[in-house]
């Protein structure tokens, strides 16, 4: 499953994966060697490579004849695609979405080979050894397409509530990837309101981007308690009563966020965030969650009583923000980075493979209504002058592409941080209890009452982007100490009491969901090399502060 909706029904698309590929790995004693793998996966889901950091190729055929698109929704966590021998595309980062068109093809098999690289080097700015796993393989769907010489690439909705009625910014973006300007008749139908640009010009080799505001009289607004859906189609068309040639079909929400002095504003009511930080982990399929599995992630976070997930901390599989629109949890889905000092901020590959994360996840999941919030760079380097230098370009961008929806970063720099004037939202993450013994209720307004008073953060709405404590499933000793179940149902009780009860702060999310593997590299000295501090363990089992989390938040 690709996603939770039919996305065409004039262009042809299948997809490759959901079925046995060859994989080889390049390295090590096996190398060489073929075995059958269903995909998408990863392998260290595999019991010979459960451990293995390094190259492997991952094939198959398919028969296909004239232009072909090839969408890969993640490879981890680089990827060099070959068609018949030829490279035809390469891509650094697991979580997001890159493609391939080629023309003219010949009718008949085809083979497509994926040479994944889950190696750190330099070369890896953000996939580097860190206090989560960065696995192997095609970890997403590959899709394959027939297209013509022009396609549609996006329609992005751009809901707003005026003059008593809900309105859209509505864009499309068509590709023509003929060496000749295209006219042609675009048409898009929103929410069941029609738009016609007749005998529009679509650039030779480029992008065209098409923009025209409606109004609508009889739509729903997207809310947690009722995420109303809509469709939005599009169409290519050649001009005087030619043929179809291309669609589009994309889903979207009538909602609107905004901050309000402290308040992060729905639709124009506050609202206060119970939410959960989670990795795609799992001790079965890695990052490679089968849609089954993502659901079954979300019944869990409505069972506790939440009514939002941190996508920490990189994108997340579309699939699971179409689950999170259908199912009304709101989403802060942020880029990819976690605790990059400011050396690693100046790797010369950190610039340009942040910006192109912000780029491609905002390019393909501006119109899930779940997503309330971009952030950026997780307790990165946010204490010193380069690093808000970084911010500071993210964030521009992220308003170049997105201007609609609020922006912010998790900061861990405590009375440090010199970021906070550029955020729309100031978010922290902290541990009292668990890396230091400071009492929250002390630590939470210490923080806040800092921030008001020495930062430009002041005013804003505030967020507690991470708090927890380690707990390790079925542990449990006479003194209850740190790592017993016993300790992280208390020390959670305690951190969740204080950052809801403080009046100023807009919510919570809690570290984490559920117990992920990290990388031996550099956390080999986490208990079992994982992190504990889900409040389900890896296999989703319910500590003692499951119970404690779904009353506090229920
Ligand atoms: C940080 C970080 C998380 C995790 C957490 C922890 O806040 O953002 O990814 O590493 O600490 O478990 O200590």
């Amino acid at each position: 499953m690709v996603r939770a909706f039919n996305t065409h029904e004039i262009r042809k698309q299948r997809e490759l994966t959901g079925c046995l590929w060859d994989f080889s790995p390049c390295q090590g004693e096996n190398a060489g060697k073929v075995y059958k793998v269903a995909t998408p996966c990863c392998w260290e889901s595999h019991p010979v490579f459960a451990g293995y950091r390094g190259e492997g190729e991952y094939s198959v055929t398919f028969r296909a004849e004239g232009n072909i698109r090839l969408e890969f929704k993640g490879v981890s966590h680089t990827a060099t695609v070959f068609l018949d021998g030829k490279e035809i595309a390469s891509h650094y980062n697991a979580y997001t979405i890159f493609d391939a068109v080629v023309k003219n093809l010949e009718n008949k098999e085809h083979k497509l080979v994926i040479r994944a690289d889950n190696r750190f080097s330099e070369k890896s700015a953000l996939h580097i050894p860190n206090d989560y796993m960065s696995y192997g393989g095609v970890s997403r769907p590959v899709v394959l397409e027939n297209i013509n010489d022009a396609y549609i690439r996006w329609i992005h909705i751009t809901p707003f509530y005026q003059d008593g009625q809900w309105k859209a910014e509505v864009e499309i973006c068509i590709r023509n990837i003929t060496d000749n300007d295209m006219e042609l008749d675009v048409q898009a139908e929103v929410a069941g309101e029609t738009i016609l640009w007749k005998k529009s010009m679509a650039v030779a080799d480029g992008e065209t981007v098409l923009k025209h505001e409606i109004e609508f009289d009889n739509v729903s607004s997207w809310t947690p308690a009722s995420p109303v859906l809509y469709e939005a189609r599009g169409y290519l068309s050649i001009p005087g009563g030619g043929k179809t040639i291309d669609d589009y079909i994309d889903r979207f929400g009538f909602r609107e966020v905004k901050t309000e002095g402290k308040h992060i504003l729905l639709n124009g009511e506050a609202i206060k965030i119970k939410g959960l930080c989670r990795h795609e982990d799992h001790p079965q399929y890695g990052c490679a969650l089968p849609y089954a599995a993502m659901a079954a992630d979300l019944e869990i976070v409505r069972d506790l009583g939440a009514n939002s997930v941190r996508t920490s901390h990189y994108p997340n599989d579309e699939l699971f923000l179409d689950l999170c629109d259908e199912l009304g949890i709101l989403v802060w889905e942020e880029n990819h980075a976690r605790g990059l000092s400011e050396q690693d901020m100046r790797n010369p590959n950190f610039e340009w493979q942040a910006e192109q994360v912000i780029q491609e996840m905002i390019t393909s999941h501006y119109n899930h209504p779940s997503i309330y919030i971009w952030g950026i760079l997780n307790e990165c380097a946010s204490e010193s002058e380069y690093g808000k230098e970084c911010y500071e370009k993210q964030f521009n961008l992220i308003k170049k592409l997105d201007s609609s929806r609020p922006h912010s970063f998790a900061s861990c720099k405590f009375k440090t941080d010199i970021c906070f004037g550029l955020p729309d939202i100031v978010s922290y993450n902290i541990y009292p209890l668990w890396y230091h013994d400071t009492p929250p209720e002390e630590y939470v307004d210490d923080l806040y009452k800092w921030i008001q008073n020495e930062t430009d953060g002041a005013g804003k709405p505030f967020l507690v982007t991470e708090t927890g404590a380690g707990g390790i499933y079925g542990y449990h000793n006479p003194h209850n100490s740190k790592w017993t179940e016993e300790y992280q149902a208390e020390a959670l009780e305690k951190q969740l009491k204080a950052v809801l009860g403080y009046e100023d702060c807009s919510g919570v999310y809690i570290w984490q969901f559920c117990d992920i593997r990290v990388s031996e590299e550099c956390f080999g000295g986490r208990p079992r090399t994982m992190n504990n501090k889900g409040v389900v363990d890896e296999y989703r089992r319910p500590k003692m502060a499951y119970n404690v989390v779904k009353r506090i938040f229920g």
